[in-house]
């Protein structure tokens, strides 16, 4: 059957759609990337309803398959198409229960405690929401307790990998990406909450190692917006005043 080239619809600042994206280019997957660029809106699009009801990126396009939820669409892409290496997602029925279950964990802990941390503190302007102290505290409690859970159970084994692997699967590309977001956080407070998490750190620079320079290329919009966020952080601390307006510094992210 022809299947024609994949379309994968994604925002590089966001994380599911980070990691599908340096999925597809560090194996080489034959698709085209589809910005939908969310500050602007374009996830509420009807062109883009079409593609996914639920209007959040990333979502694929593959023949007659539309997909969305970057776990689905990860685990999708590992066994459709060739070549890719078993270590990304083993054939090993209890080792995929293992990682569907890291990936799980993942969705409704540390993803839950890293966007609402950054949305609070950070992003919320560039998407319409104004920041929440009271829901950056919440969200801060479920980010420190979900990774002291990663560094104590989930990167408890052998390897350098979740789960004791000595080679990432695509739970740790889905995980490290959530917690690169955490980039555009003020450095102390992004020393403050990573740094008592060494086996964490160390699991960051061995996913990017492995899968470089895909992981570098599709982060470059998160280094990008870093430097923005730091030049009006200390703009605001020079003059005491805030952006004139609300989405500056935002706006090409
Ligand atoms: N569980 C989903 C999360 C998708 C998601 O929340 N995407 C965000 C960007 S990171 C989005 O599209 N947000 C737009 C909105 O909620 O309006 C996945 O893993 O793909």
């Amino acid at each position: 059957m022809m299947m024609g080239k994949m379309k994968v619809y994604a925002d590089r600042m966001s994380q599911p759609s980070r990691a599908v994206l340096i999925f597809c280019r560090f194996n080489r997957i034959d698709f085209e990337e589809i910005k939908v660029d969310i500050s602007k809106r374009h996830h509420l699009s009807p062109q883009f309803k079409e593609v996914n009801p639920l209007q959040k990126v990333p979502a694929i396009v593959h023949g007659s398959l539309n997909l969305s939820e970057s776990h689905a669409i990860l685990v999708y892409l590992a066994s459709a198409f060739p070549g890719i290496a078993d270590h990304w997602y083993p054939s090993d029925l209890f080792t995929r229960a293992k990682i569907h279950s890291v990936m799980d964990w993942h969705h409704s802990n540390l993803r839950h405690g890293a966007v609402n941390y950054v949305i609070n503190t950070v992003l919320g302007p560039a998407t319409g929401h104004p920041l929440n102290p009271k829901a950056a505290a919440e969200a801060d409690k479920i980010l420190s307790s979900s990774l002291s859970k990663l560094e104590s159970i989930w990167l408890n084994g052998d390897g350098r990998f979740l789960l004791g692997f000595s080679q990432p699967s695509i739970a740790d590309l889905s995980m490290v990406c959530e917690l690169m977001q955490l980039e555009v956080l003020d450095e102390k407070d992004r020393s403050r909450i990573l740094s008592p998490y060494q086996k964490v750190l160390r699991w960051i620079e061995d996913t990017r190692t492995a899968t470089n320079p895909h992981f570098e290329e599709v982060h470059n919009i998160l280094y990008r917006a870093k430097k923005k966020f730091e030049q009006q952080r200390s703009r605001i601390a020079e003059t005491g005043t805030e952006p004139r307006n609300k989405m500056e510094g935002h706006s090409k992210m």
